[in-house]
């Protein structure tokens, strides 16, 4: 039976038995025991999993079951080596699910696909490093080459690959970002000055109220679980707004407290929940606002006010005209868009206006639509309100995804560089970088699509897997002259190759990174704006990996020659990269003294301290009109009546592109993942029944065809019209050209589909 309700707490025995589960799957328990005791402390490695902080580094485990999984994932004692690729042509491992990919082991030597065998084999890593060089030295301009960059790259790595790209002359650095928090970094700029949370950790212990917007915490960051807990335990609320009920955010029985699993008790991780429709979360935050500036105008004409009159005037612009459009949304438009009443909605403002301080939170729910700058704008509007960023207890915190996604921001991998960091390399290094912005994830799929990119380099993550509209992406990196992958398991964009194709095995978190001056640690930046060293402890050594910051410095040093940077020297010593982290960017001042501290330190935020690094030095109340609906006229145009909205998310059982194993345990989902999460009234409606099998099709004003067969069907608890698939199964589905306003992040949580009867068993070659 592949659906069976699940009726325990998130966490729990379960994730206990599911870690040991993983324990012993990677073949090598007695050195993960010794990993997961050190992941998060003070002398250990950064959790590879997601980008929550930790409170204090002091407490003995500090891991959760999906973190327990990232670590025992890259810790595998198997390996794919040249004789490996001996035996399966690319063609072959082509045809293979993602899960058989990577479940081979790490990638352990430097191996080159070239014309005349469809086999990879093995290089050295000098010759790797050349053959790089040969092909930018070839490219017409800089700007043919594609940078890619996914959010595990540690600080130093992230500087390091920078200063290479730039010195090389291209800001063309797609990364995870733009399909992730893109929306965030954008919205939050333009609202308050930066791009960032403005939250601690400490914050979630003092807020009065947390409101979580699309987030599934149970799964992808099971560490805030604890937190949510202890917030609802001391009595503040929680308020979910999720698409779908998820366990994680009702109930919790904390695997690291025994006396609590024994007891059989679980807390309560929110205090409310609200299943609005997808996309529709401008819409309730629209509503909420308009309930709170009625009663605001009535308190007025008693002489009172519920907004934060004080902070507005003082920190605050452009009310005026927000309030206008607040006032001409029209109750139906926001009941109809957030399938949330105006009753309940009330209820919502009740808390909100109830509570002295309130902290909002949001993940890709909120991220990947075509309006999601304006969802966080609107976010960001009711916070400034009541003057709720920058006091202790509050503020916007958008939860990232990937472990150093933030930090590689703060390193400059961007491809819209600002003047001031620009300026900071130039002034640092000698050489003007470029200033022209450069390709995001879509841009650099089209230009390799049109063939106008011809070099992509990937700094880890799957780029094939990982992005929108799978064929048109696959297409686009065949087309390329050369492909490189620096990475740690094989995956589906290694079995794309270009004509030339490099795949270069480095060293993971957990591993021990030996340089000429000792074992290097590297730093790393969470969701909070910590930044804390990270050391790996497995011992690689008897394979040919290297370090990130070791890879990239060949290349750098074939490429461009040791002068005016000495790449080579850089990496004998990783301080010598912080050395220059501190000189160029802001906030690194002593760098390698302050990362001796346990915890690492605050590199602060300047909202926080209610300093607006706007043009106008004021926090922005920013107005966009609510959409007509959250799928675009020209779609909505093309179908019918019986078009569904689809949403793409993660199971329990993976990280990303990688799948760890076929159980979505609290959503009761096992031995599948082709399946497609619907309300039973649709299923009716659509003359389906529970269990069948559909086919899915995107509805998208083009001539391309965009569908997948053999999906099941699983009656569940979410808004009639909506319904959810898992990513990246359903990548197929979203339209590269279907991307969000402002950011380019595809839409992958608003897709127009229609279903019909398939004929397909649900088992395809990729997925068993
Ligand atoms: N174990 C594990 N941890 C991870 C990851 C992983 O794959 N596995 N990935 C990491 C990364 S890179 C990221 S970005 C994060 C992702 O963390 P999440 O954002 O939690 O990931 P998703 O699975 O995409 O979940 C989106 C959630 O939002 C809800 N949702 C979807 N659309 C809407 C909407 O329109 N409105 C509302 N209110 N809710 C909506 C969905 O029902 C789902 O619960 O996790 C990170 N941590
Ligand atoms: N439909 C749909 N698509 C999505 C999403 C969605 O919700 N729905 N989410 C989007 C989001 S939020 C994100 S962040 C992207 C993720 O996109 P990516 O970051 O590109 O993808 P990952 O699956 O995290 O990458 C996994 C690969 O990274 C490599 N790797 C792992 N650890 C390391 C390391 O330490 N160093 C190096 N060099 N390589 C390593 C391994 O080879 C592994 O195969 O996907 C996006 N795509
Ligand atoms: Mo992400």
């Amino acid at each position: 039976m592949s659906h069976k309700p699940y009726q325990g707490a998130a966490g729990g025995w379960a994730a206990l038995a599911s870690t040991a589960k993983h324990l012993v799957k990677s073949e090598n328990v007695a050195k993960n025991l010794k990993n997961l005791l050190n992941t998060n402390q003070d002398h250990g490695f950064d959790c590879p999993g997601c980008a929550w902080g930790e409170k204090e580094h002091k407490a003995t485990f500090r891991f959760c079951e999906n973190g327990a999984k990232a670590v025992n994932w890259e810790a595998s004692s198997k390996r794919v080596d040249a004789s490996f690729f001996a035996q399966h042509s690319v063609q072959w491992l082509a045809k293979q699910s993602d899960y058989f990919l990577e479940y081979q082991g790490r990638l352990a030597e430097p191996v080159v696909f070239a014309p005349g065998s469809d086999h990879y084999q093995a290089i050295s890593w000098d010759d790797a490093f050349k053959l790089i060089a040969e092909h930018l030295h070839q490219l017409v301009s800089p700007d043919q080459a594609e940078f890619y960059t996914s959010g595990r790259a540690s600080n130093e790595a992230a500087f390091l690959y920078q200063l290479f790209v730039r010195r090389y002359g291209t800001n063309n650095f797609p990364d995870c970002s733009n399909m992730c928090h893109e929306a965030s970094g954008h919205a939050l700029t333009a609202s308050i000055g930066i791009g960032k949370g403005t939250v601690t950790i400490e914050d979630f212990e003092l807020a009065d109220a947390i409101f979580l917007f699309g987030q599934n915490p149970g799964t992808n960051h099971p560490r805030m679980l604890e937190t949510l807990a202890h917030a609802t335990q001391r009595g503040a609320k929680v308020v979910a707004f999720n698409n779908l009920k998820e366990r994680g955010l009702e109930r919790f029985a904390n695997p690291q407290k025994p006396v609590e699993m024994l007891g059989g008790a679980a807390s309560p991780t929110t205090s409310h929940y609200f299943t609005p429709k997808l996309g529709g979360d401008m819409a309730a935050v629209r509503g909420i606002v308009k309930i709170l500036l009625e009663r605001h105008q009535q308190a007025l004409r008693h002489g009172d006010s519920v907004f934060n009159q004080a902070f507005i005037e003082q920190h605050s612009q452009g009310l005026e005209a927000y309030l206008i459009e607040v006032e001409q949304s029209s109750w139906q438009h926001i009941e109809k868009q957030s399938g949330l009443s105006q009753a309940q909605l009330e209820s919502v403002a009740d808390i909100y206006q109830q509570s002295e301080r309130v902290i909002i939170a949001w993940a890709m729910g909120i991220t990947q639509h075509k309006h999601s700058v304006a969802t966080i704008n609107e976010i960001t509007n009711l916070q400034l309100l009541f003057g709720q960023i920058g006091k202790e207890g509050a503020g916007v915190c958008p939860v990232r995804g990937h472990s150093n996604v933030q930090g590689d921001r703060t390193m400059g991998i961007n491809e819209k560089p600002n003047a001031a960091f620009l300026k900071s390399i130039e002034d640092v290094f000698g050489f003007a970088p470029p200033s022209k912005p450069g390709h995001n994830v879509v841009q650099a799929i089209e230009a390799m699509l049109k063939g106008q990119s011809k070099v992509f380099i990937g700094l880890g993550g799957n780029l094939v897997a990982a992005a929108p509209d799978t064929g048109l992406s696959e297409q686009a990196l065949a087309n390329c002259e050369l492909t490189v992958s620096i990475a740690t398991k094989l995956n589906r964009t290694h079995v794309t190759p270009g004509k030339y194709s490099l795949i270069l095995p480095c060293l993971g978190r957990t591993d021990v990174d030996m340089q000429a001056a000792g074992p290097q640690k590297v730093t790393v930046e969470d969701s909070f704006s910590m930044v804390h060293a990270s050391a790996g402890l497995v011992d690689e050594s008897a394979d040919d990996m290297r370090s990130e910051p070791a890879i990239i410095a060949g290349i750098a040093n074939a490429v461009l020659g040791a002068s005016p940077i000495d790449w080579l020297a850089c990496v004998q010593d990783y301080d010598k990269i912080r050395d220059y982290i501190e000189q160029t960017i802001p906030g690194f001042e002593h760098f390698n003294q302050r990362i001796q501290q346990p915890g690492g330190f605050y590199l602060g935020n300047s909202a926080r301290r209610r300093e607006w690094n706007t043009a106008t030095a004021k926090a922005q109340f920013i107005s966009h009109p609510l959409p007509d609906d959250v799928l675009p006229a020209e779609v909505r145009a093309l179908s019918e009546d019986q078009v569904l909205v689809l949403q793409t998310l993660r199971s329990h059982d993976q990280y990303n592109t990688t799948i760890y194993g076929f159980e979505d345990r609290y959503r009761g989902i096992y031995n599948e993942r082709k399946v497609l999460l619907i309300n039973p009234k649709d299923i009716q409606a659509l003359g389906f029944t529970e269990g069948a099998l559909v086919d899915i099709e995107t509805l998208w004003p083009d001539t391309v065809e965009r569908k997948v067969s053999g999906f099941k069907l699983i009656a569940y608890d979410i808004p009639q019209g909506n319904a959810a698939a898992y990513f990246p199964e359903a990548n197929p589905l979203v339209p590269l050209a279907s991307k969000g306003d402002f950011s380019d992040t595809p839409t992958s949580k608003s897709v127009a589909i229609v279903l019909s009867a398939s004929n397909q068993s649900s088992i395809d070659t990729r997925s068993a």
